[in-house]
């Protein structure tokens, strides 16, 4: 079976946990064509949040409390940088996290696209699944606001770790989206695929920067696997991050009936087949998608890796 999943940052990453346990145990091949938009160039390096959530936590890197950049962690860089009074220093660069995108820059600026690169940084993360940026070329989430007075698009780094999403926020932006082309191996991957899964991951700015990409849009909605998301919010809250903001600046609700909508129905040229929501929004409806109420905590691989299962029966392919 080929699994193709869409995903953005920690929440799918764990997501990601589960995906590889099942697959592991029914030889399965796992294709995750991950969320760009928050990327971004700080101090002369290229910084890939998303890509590297993946890698680090797949790779059995990550740190779990913080829920982003390397376990086990220094600040010997970010505190020199303060020193020197050099901005932003809102932005936290780890000693071991650094080493990662001063590769990863060295490597851009020698002429390697970002899909050879990750593929290099892989190769000592095994994170045994194939990682996909979903493009090649430049897309970056900013985000209109109000600040000091002024009507502004900033980056999507200074709206959640500068101001923690709490400015007057107006919409969200994929800057160079329209131009982009998917990377090498992620039109093959959907047409391959046997389901594609949306992840638990944040639908405004993690899933649709990769939908954003015309042509993955269109291979995912017209392609013959079937989707099925997997619902970022339990009750009234986001699994974790910042879903919850996101969503009420577009006006939508902040409920599994809310982003189920928001995706719309396959049938309706929207995107989902089948929708997987958590047992205590049991009963939520989504016009023209099956739901169906499994428990959603990712509290450790193996409960992840039911969540799978569950999405792929849904899919009607386990
Ligand atoms: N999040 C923070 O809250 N503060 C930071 O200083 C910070 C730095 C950072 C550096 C590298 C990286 O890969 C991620 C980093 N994050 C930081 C997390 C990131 O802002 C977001 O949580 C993701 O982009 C959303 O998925």
């Amino acid at each position: 079976m080929r699994i193709v999943v869409l995903t953005g940052g920690i929440g799918g990453a764990k997501f990601l946990v589960g995906v590889r346990a099942h697959a592991r145990a029914v030889g399965a091949d796992v294709t995750a064509v991950v969320n760009v938009g928050d990327d971004v160039r700080m101090h002369g390096l290229q910084i890939c949040p998303d890509l590297d959530s993946v890698m680090y936590t797949l790779g059995g890197a990550h740190d779990p409390e913080r829920g982003w950049g390397r376990v086990g962690e220094t600040w010997v860089v970010k505190e020199e940088l303060a020193a020197y009074g050099v901005e932003p220093s809102w932005f936290g660069l780890g000693d071991k996290d650094t080493a990662t995108h001063l590769v990863r820059t060295q490597m851009l600026t020698a002429g390697y696209p970002l899909s050879a690169v990750t593929a290099a940084l892989c190769e000592r993360w095994q994170p045994g699944v194939t990682l996909l940026p979903a493009t090649d070329d430049r897309v970056e989430t900013h985000v209109v606001v109000d600040v000091d007075g002024e009507r502004k698009a900033i980056h999507f780094q200074e709206w959640w770790v500068r101001y923690r999403g709490e400015l007057p926020t107006h919409r969200f932006v994929f800057v160079g989206a329209d131009a982009a082309k998917p990377a090498p191996g992620v039109l093959d991957a959907i047409a391959a695929a046997d389901v594609v899964l949306l992840a638990p991951s944040n639908p405004v700015v993690s899933i649709a920067p990769i939908l954003a990409v015309d042509q993955i849009r269109e291979a995912v909605v017209g392609g013959s696997a079937p989707v099925v998301g997997v619902s970022p919010i339990i009750g009234e809250s986001p699994i974790r991050g910042m879903a919850d903001k996101c969503l009420a600046t577009l006006g939508v609700a902040v409920s599994a009936a809310g982003v189920g909508a928001l995706y719309g129905s396959r049938a309706d040229n929207g995107l989902l087949d089948g929708w997987l929501i958590d047992s205590t929004d049991d009963g939520t409806e989504v016009p023209g998608v099956p739901t169906r109420a499994v428990p959603l905590w990712m509290s450790s691989e193996e409960t992840t890796a039911q969540m799978v299962r569950d999405a792929l029966s849904l899919a009607g392919v386990s």
